[in-house]
């Protein structure tokens, strides 16, 4: 896994959008991403306006909202992601051929490519699905796009490990601009090759095990120590009874300490920040 900073790993990034995101995390030291799983604009909107300040990335599974409009969920989405200072990563796990991720990711009701600064796939159509997306990409927007190909999941019984596992880093190496890195459990490798990945772990929960359906929960400790750069937190910030304000602080802290234990560093106070810069 990296041991350098999120800012000396911005300076020598390949990607704009890992670059932008890096510097973003070294700058407003969080490496905490929130997964809000909701049904409506509303609480969505609400959950952004409270964890915004503590967040570097917001993921959205934007087909799960019953009101999504661009008008109506996304334009003011972005006015938050501006105020607030954080990038956006819809969580839409392509998974077909080139030409028809290309047509998903550029059209339809969302139109992911034109606002969604990340969005990630799965290995299992091959290539094809990375130079079908990137070229839906260029072909909408001149705003710099990155991919995350899932490598590895976080609940039971998954079937990405091993070979698998093995041949989406592969896929992953077929294009270094725009794939930035990986969902995963694990760090993937690939330094002595020239890749920075990032990696971006779901399956994080400080006080919860799992969930009925088989999401199993680590904790920011165990995924950052193990090579997450990106922590994804859930129903952890959310969930009935909780309150995502103290969640969002509390989670952030946790990354942010877990990231300094991983460049050398101590304890998390605020002046101990810049020691890892
Ligand atoms: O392996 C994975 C990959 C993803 S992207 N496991 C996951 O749980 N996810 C996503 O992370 C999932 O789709 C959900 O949006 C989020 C986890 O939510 P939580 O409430 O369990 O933290």
């Amino acid at each position: 896994m990296s041991t350098l900073t999120y800012q000396q790993r911005a300076q020598a990034h390949a990607s704009p959008v890992a670059a932008k995101l890096l510097n973003l995390m070294h700058e407003k030291q969080t490496n905490l991403c929130a997964s809000l799983d909701v049904r409506s604009t509303k609480e969505l909107l609400d959950l952004v306006e409270v964890l915004g300040p503590h967040i570097c990335l917001l993921k959205t599974h934007v087909d799960i909202l019953t009101d999504f409009s661009m008008e109506g969920t996304i334009k003011p989405l972005k006015e938050l992601a501006a105020k607030h200072n954080f990038m956006i990563f819809e969580d839409r796990k392509f998974a077909d051929i080139g030409n028809t991720v290309k047509l998903q990711y550029s059209s339809g009701v969302y139109r992911i490519a034109e606002w969604s600064d990340i969005t990630n796939a799965h290995g299992v159509t091959g290539p094809g699905i990375v130079q079908g997306l990137k070229q839906a990409a260029e072909e909408v927007t001149t705003e710099p796009r990155g991919l995350l190909m899932l490598a590895e999941l976080s609940c039971k019984g998954s079937l990405a490990h091993g070979e698998y596992t093995k041949s989406t880093v592969d896929i992953a190496k077929s294009d270094k601009d725009f794939v930035i890195g990986f969902i995963a459990q694990n760090d993937m490798g690939g330094r002595e090759e020239g890749f920075d990945w990032l990696i971006m772990t779901p399956g994080v929960g400080l006080d919860d095990k799992g969930d009925s359906l088989g999401q199993q929960y680590r904790t920011v400790d165990e995924v950052v120590s193990s090579g997450s750069d990106i922590i994804i937190v859930g129903r952890g910030l959310f969930a009935k009874g909780r309150d995502p304000d103290a969640e969002g602080t509390r989670y952030r802290k946790a990354g942010w300490e877990a990231y300094l234990k991983r460049c050398g560093n101590g304890q998390w106070v605020k002046e101990t920040y810049n020691i890892c810069t």
